[in-house]
């Protein structure tokens, strides 16, 4: 466009979009948010948001989380932080593959397309990042190290290879986590997930469960929510091991308990229908049934199974097991609420006083037997007869140790890490297998191992990567004779596990990262993102950090020192859904409004951790309000000197605009309420709208200094565009955080006490600093004093400047 054509109105009006992209273009070419590690002048600064699968477009999910951080990032550098704010791409996983399944495009064109794309919206988003950290986790530069971290693990003896029963998704052909199992269902294609025996690799997050649950107390700057999901999730418990033999064979089973107390009321025992045991229990007369529903079992998923709601099932072994306490029989049964990874996959059953155990006896006309009274004392259970149950519980367990059928024992909830995945778009495990030297390590050397690109896509039931002709065959690292590759990939949850780290050094060749840098800047200081990564993402991330730590890699055990899980957004309440078809596109909101009123906006109403509701209405009220900040500047040009000394008169402008700073810093500072921050500038901007400053007017200079900084994070194009317009030194970003002048925050009213005779009759609110003389006038108006006057004259006034009138009569 010609400027020369412009009107002047036209010049001066708010062109969000035209201003959005100068500046974005000048940002990028001046790379005004770089990061120097070495800058250890000031104080670090690590601002981090979850990093995006890029799926194709974002959504207003992600537009929120940057947001939010990109404030934060802006708040921190202003207030003298180096801050590192980096962004890259969760770049493995299934949708890629499934292009390339549906549509023949290879995984890696699809992935790089999509981010392309998403790259050019955030950018339109103004947010500060610094891009020459960008990271991809399915590039080789980056997977290289996800190997080396799988070798690390490996050598260090905590990841291994076993056959397991794993949950399997048909539809998509592959092995799910539990976590990945939503009520039964696929988490991605919501399809039935049934239980398979493979062989897979496993990572022994086991052997951390203790630290990691220590850990949680740590994290002061975590929601108490998401601490207390990750300590559910570990799920430690402290029981008794019970070893019961079974009669007439030379077989004997351990069961797990947090009830020993109750050992006298076991009546039954069961088994999981996949326990070990099982098989060695089947007759010709149980055989039919035993296995029909060991095959039923299969389909259930571990939720359906220990669900207290359920119909419960089993079957009859037609064995019996002794009661070490007793020496009674019981009878021994499978049944499929009890699972075979927990514990020791066999439980005595105890209807009298476990819920479900009542529901299995009341439907199979098992025996109850009472060992409890109301009062929580033991009864009918031998020599423990009386005694509370929680001291029953130890005594049992004493008397088990001691006789040699029982012993204490702690259990976690917690699950190794299967990490196996037959799919293709995803980091190549670096394992090969030889005849003569089993499973051995690819060397750190030949890393990477590289993806395959000749493969067939179509393949059921096994990774595509099998079916390439060059990646399978190799030879042996160690003795060079013929050997294959391992074709399963990894989980991608082990790609993010540490990303976080790799943002410090993300373009180191020789190491994951360089120790020092990442002594540096670790922890982040402040982590953002959605609450459905509470368990999974974070729980592995502390994880491997733990890990790394152990080898000397990283100077701190827990990534994150403080966490915000945003909430959702809602289209007019509902949950936004391509299938509702309600959501909004943040493009369209870009193209009409401009980024700073979507960015204002989705800060605007309802604090982070909360929902946040889209209206209409409501962005249209937000550009509305910043067109009306900028011609509040454009308007008063000519009063606004930004070179002038800041006033040395406090009037009530000078008074407003320091009560805001105060407030808004505190808001920022503390938790982030970026709602309460946007409704304190709203009312400065009232206030400023309402006075009539004079050319070249100090105080109203000062104001509007203020109120740019303080908007600047939150709408960075406008407020940067307007500080040029004013010939303010440098960047609006640049400019440091100004202090509150705490004395102009002191209320400017004061509460005086009127008292007749030493006895305090009425109050009255009043400006502050009135003389002698008003006080008095105002004192003697009071209908209360007169009251108490009762039409006598004062003998002698008193008062008290600020604080009280006392009248004296006779
Ligand atoms: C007897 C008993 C009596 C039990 C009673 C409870 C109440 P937490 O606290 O979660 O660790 N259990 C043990 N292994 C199991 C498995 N593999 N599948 C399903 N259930 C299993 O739960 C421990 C309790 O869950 C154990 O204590 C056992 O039942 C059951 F009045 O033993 B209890
Ligand atoms: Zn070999």
């Amino acid at each position: 466009m010609d400027s020369d054509v412009l009107s002047v109105t036209q010049i001066d009006s708010y062109h969000a979009q035209t201003i959005e992209r100068k500046w974005q273009r000048h940002w990028e070419e001046t790379k005004a948010f770089k990061t120097e590690t070495a800058d250890t002048s000031k104080a670090k600064y690590y601002a981090l948001s979850m990093f995006p699968y890029p799926s194709g477009r974002l959504h207003m999910g992600h537009v929120r989380n940057y947001t939010i951080t990109d404030v934060i990032a802006r708040f921190k550098r202003m207030n003298g932080f180096n801050v590192l704010h980096p962004m890259g791409w969760d770049s493995f996983g299934l949708p890629a593959e499934n292009a390339a399944i549906k549509s023949g495009v290879p995984p890696a064109k699809w992935t790089f397309e999509n981010i392309d794309h998403m790259r050019a919206q955030l950018k339109s988003l103004g947010l500060s990042y610094d891009w020459d950290r960008e990271i991809f986790t399915c590039r080789e530069d980056y997977y290289r190290w996800t190997q080396w971290l799988f070798l690390l693990l490996y050598k260090s003896n905590l990841a291994y290879k076993k056959e397991a029963p794993v949950n399997w998704c048909e539809s998509c052909a592959t092995v799910l986590a539990n976590e990945q199992v939503i009520e039964g269902k696929c988490w991605r294609c919501d399809s039935v997930v049934i239980r398979k025996n493979l062989s897979q690799w496993f990572l022994k997050i086991t052997d951390y469960a203790e630290r990691l649950l220590e850990g949680i107390d740590t994290l002061e700057g975590w929601p108490e929510k998401v601490k207390l999901m990750q300590k559910n999730w570990i799920g430690k418990s402290s029981g008794t091991i019970l070893t019961f033999p079974v009669s007439r064979q030379a077989l004997k089973i351990d069961v797990y308990t947090t009830r020993p107390d109750t050992i006298y009321g076991a009546t039954y025992m069961v088994l999981a229908p996949e326990h070990p045991l099982v098989e060695k229990l089947i007759t010709s007369e149980n055989q039919a049934r035993v296995e029909a529903y060991q095959l039923q079992a299969r389909t259930q998923s571990e939720i359906e199974r220990t669900s207290t709601e359920r119909e419960k099932t089993g079957v009859p072994l037609g064995f019996d097991v002794i009661n070490p306490f007793t020496e009674e029989k019981i009878p021994l049964w499978i049944a499929d609420y009890v699972l075979a990874e927990y514990g020791t996959g066999a439980v005595m059953a105890v209807p009298c006083h476990d819920e479900r155990d009542n529901a299995f006896a009341k439907k199979y006309n098992l025996p109850f037997h009472p060992v409890i009274d109301d009062s929580g004392m033991l009864i009918d259970s031998g020599e423990f007869s009386g005694l509370p149950y929680e001291e029953a519980k130890a005594k049992i367990t004493a008397a088990a140790e001691s006789k040699g059928f029982g012993k204490s024992q702690l259990q976690y909830r917690l699950r190794d890490w299967l990490i196996s995945r037959q799919r293709y778009w995803g980091a190549p495990i670096p394992i090969v297998y030889c005849n003569s030297c089993g499973t051995v390590p690819v060397p750190d050397s030949e890393l990477p191992v590289k993806l395959p690109e000749d493969v067939d896509f179509s393949v059921q039931g096994k990774s595509p990567v099998a079916t390439s002709k060059t990646f399978v065959h190799t030879t042996c690292p160690t003795c060079q004779g013929p050997a294959t590759r391992e074709t399963d990939t990894m989980d991608t949850f082990i790609c993010s596990s540490w990303y976080f780290l790799r943002f410090i050094d993300p373009h180191n060749t020789t190491a994951p990262f360089e120790k020092a840098a990442v002594q540096h800047w670790m922890p982040v200081d402040q982590y953002v993102g959605g609450v459905e990564h509470a368990i999974l993402h974070l729980l592995y991330s502390r994880f491997i950090t733990h890990v790394l730590y152990d080898h000397g890699w990283t100077g701190v055990t827990e990534p994150f020192k403080n966490l915000l899980t945003q909430g959702m957004v809602l289209k007019d309440g509902a949950k936004m859904s391509k299938s509702k078809g309600n959501t909004v596109d943040p493009d369209e909101v870009f193209k009409v409004y401009g980024a700073d009123t979507a960015r204002f906006f989705i800060l605007s109403d309802s604090p982070p951790q909360n929902d946040f509701d889209w209206k209409d209405a409501g962005v249209e009220g937000c550009y509305k309000f910043l067109k009306r900040v900028w011609r509040l500047v454009v308007d008063n040009r000519a009063s606004i000197n930004l070179a002038l000394q800041p006033p040395i008169c406090k009037n009530s402008v000078y008074q407003q605009a320091h009560q805001t700073l105060h407030g808004v810093t505190q808001d920022i500072g503390q938790e982030f309420q970026f709602n309460t921050v946007i409704s304190k500038i709203r009312e400065l901007v009232n206030a400023l709208s309402k006075t009539e400053p004079e050319a070249n007017d100090p105080t109203f200079s000062h104001a509007v200094h203020i109120l740019l900084v303080l908007l600047a994070p939150i709408a960075p194009h406008m407020t940067e565009e307007l500080w040029q317009k004013l010939e303010g030194q440098g960047s609006i970003h640049e400019q440091p955080w100004p202090k509150a002048d705490l004395d102009a925050l002191v209320s400017n009213t004061v509460e005086i006490v009127f008292q007749v005779n030493g006895k305090v009759r009425g109050r009255a609110q009043t400006e502050r600093r009135l003389n002698k003389s008003q006080l008095e006038q105002l004192a003697l108006q009071n209908e209360q004093v007169q009251k108490f006057m009762d039409g006598k004259p004062a003998t002698k006034v008193i008062v008290v400047p600020d604080k009280l009138v006392n009248i004296v009569i006779a």
